[in-house]
C-alpha cells in the first residue's frame, strides 16, 4: 500500500509538523538536511535531530528528498571517487535512522525551472508558471531562482557553465551510471530505493543535455544498473510538461519501480506555456485519476506526496509549498488511491 508523505523544509520551514500531521491520512514527512555542503557526509547528529523532531510530532521520516548529487559527480572528474563514497555513507547514516528512499537528480547546474513563481490565476490563487517567450529572454549567465534548495553566484554559475561545454548525454549518463554503481553496495546493505527525480523540464535547457525525460530514460537506466535499489521519482509535473510522455502507460510499466511519487497538475494554455493547478484531474491536462489507478493495478507501494500547490486563502507560503493546496491535494489523491482500491477489492 502506497504511504501519503509532505515535504516540509526541516526547522526552518513556517509549516509546524503539527499542522502537517493534522492532514488526514499523513504518515510522515519528507524532508532533508539543508547546511551540509554539498558532496560532504550527512553527520549522524544532523539527521538525529530531524528523526527527533518527526518522532515527536508522530510523523515518519522514511523518505529523504534530497541528498543532491556534487556537480563534479555529474561532470566525472577525478574527485568524484571521494564524493561518491561521502554520498554512501550518507546513505549508510540516513539507514541508521529508519529511512527507506532518497530522492536525487542528476539534472546539470539547474534543478527544475519555470519562469514564473507568481503568476496569479483569474480566481486570485498564486501558482507556478512556464512561458517559453519568457524563457527564451533569459540569461543564462546571471539566474537565481528562490526556489531552489541551491543557488549559485554568477562568477559560480559561469564555471559551472564552461565546465559543462562539451558534456554530451552519453558522456553524463555514464556519469550517472558510475555514481549508482558506486552507491548500490551501501543501499544492498541497508535496503534504501534510490529514486531519480526527473529533469523539470523534461528537455536540454541552456544548451546543457538532461537525460532523465521519459520512458526511454527509465528503461535505459534499468537495463544500465538492474539493482532494484535504482529507481524512480515519478514526477507527473516535471514528466508532464513534456507533451510527448504518456504518464499512465508509464506509471502502469514502471509501477514497481517507483519507489516516490509526486502527484501534481499543468495546465497548458498553449502548445509550450502552462501553469500549476489544484490536484484534481479536471483542473488540467494531467490524468491523475488515470495514473493513481496505474499505479495501483501494478503493484506500486512507495511513497507519494502532493506536489507544487496554489497559494490560496491569502497563505503567503514559499512558492509551490504552500500549506493549503497541497493538503487539499493530499487529501484528493488519498481519497482516489482508496476509491481505486477499493473496487479492486
Ligand atoms: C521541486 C522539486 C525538486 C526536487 C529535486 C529532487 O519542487 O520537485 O526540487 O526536489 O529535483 O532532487
Amino acid at each position: 500500500m502506497m504511504k501519503m508523505t509532505f515535504r516540509w523544509y526541516g526547522e526552518s520551514d513556517s509549516i509546524p509538523l503539527q499542522y502537517i500531521k493534522q492532514i488526514p491520512n499523513m504518515s510522515g514527512v519528507v524532508t532533508a538536511v539543508y547546511d551540509v555542503p554539498v558532496g560532504e557526509v550527512w553527520p549522524c547528529e544532523k539527521i538525529a535531530r530531524l528523526k527527533e523532531l518527526c518522532d515527536k510530532a508522530g510523523l515518519e521520516m522514511e523518505v529523504i528528498e534530497s541528498v543532491p548529487v556534487h556537480e563534479d559527480i555529474k561532470l566525472g572528474k577525478p574527485s568524484r571517487d571521494r564524493l561518491i563514497a561521502n554520498y554512501a555513507e550518507t546513505i549508510r547514516n540516513l539507514g541508521k535512522f529508519g529511512v527507506k528512499c532518497i530522492c536525487y537528480n542528476f539534472m546539470p547546474v539547474f534543478d527544475w525551472f519555470r519562469t514564473d513563481l507568481h503568476y496569479v490565476q483569474a480566481n486570485g490563487a498564486v501558482c507556478l508558471a512556464y512561458k517559453e517567450e519568457d524563457f527564451q529572454k533569459l540569461d543564462k549567465h546571471n539566474l537565481r531562482l528562490p526556489g531552489w534548495d541551491e543557488s549559485y553566484t554568477p562568477e559560480e554559475l559561469n564555471g559551472l557553465l564552461k565546465e559543462y561545454e562539451g558534456v554530451s548525454h552519453e558522456q553524463l549518463f555514464e556519469n550517472l551510471v558510475y555514481f549508482l554503481n558506486g552507491i548500490m553496495p551501501a543501499c544492498d546493505e541497508t535496503g534504501i530505493n534510490m529514486a531519480i527525480h526527473p529533469d523539470d523540464p523534461p528537455w536540454d535547457i541552456f544548451g546543457l543535455p538532461r537525460i532523465v525525460t521519459g520512458a526511454e530514460s527509465y528503461e535505459k537506466m534499468i537495463n544500465a544498473v538492474p539493482n532494484v535499489h535504482n529507481g524512480f521519482t515519478f514526477c507527473t509535473g516535471s514528466l508532464g510538461a513534456g507533451r510527448f510522455n504518456d504518464l499512465p502507460k508509464m506509471a502502469a510499466k514502471y509501477a514497481k519501480r517507483i519507489y516516490f511519487a509526486h502527484l501534481r497538475q499543468l495546465k497548458f494554455v498553449n502548445e509550450t506555456d502552462f501553469y500549476e493547478n489544484g490536484h484534481q484531474t479536471a483542473d488540467g491536462n494531467v490524468d491523475i485519476y488515470a495514473i493513481v489507478k496505474a499505479l495501483e493495478e501494478n503493484g506500486f507501494s512507495g511513497y507519494v506526496r502532493p506536489d507544487h500547490g496554489r497559494n490560496i486563502w491569502g497563505e503567503e507560503g514559499k512558492p509551490g509549498y504552500g500549506l493549503y493546496d497541497r493538503a487539499l491535494g493530499a487529501a484528493y489523491l488519498s481519497g482516489l488511491f482508496e476509491a481505486v482500491r477499493k473496487d479492486r477489492a
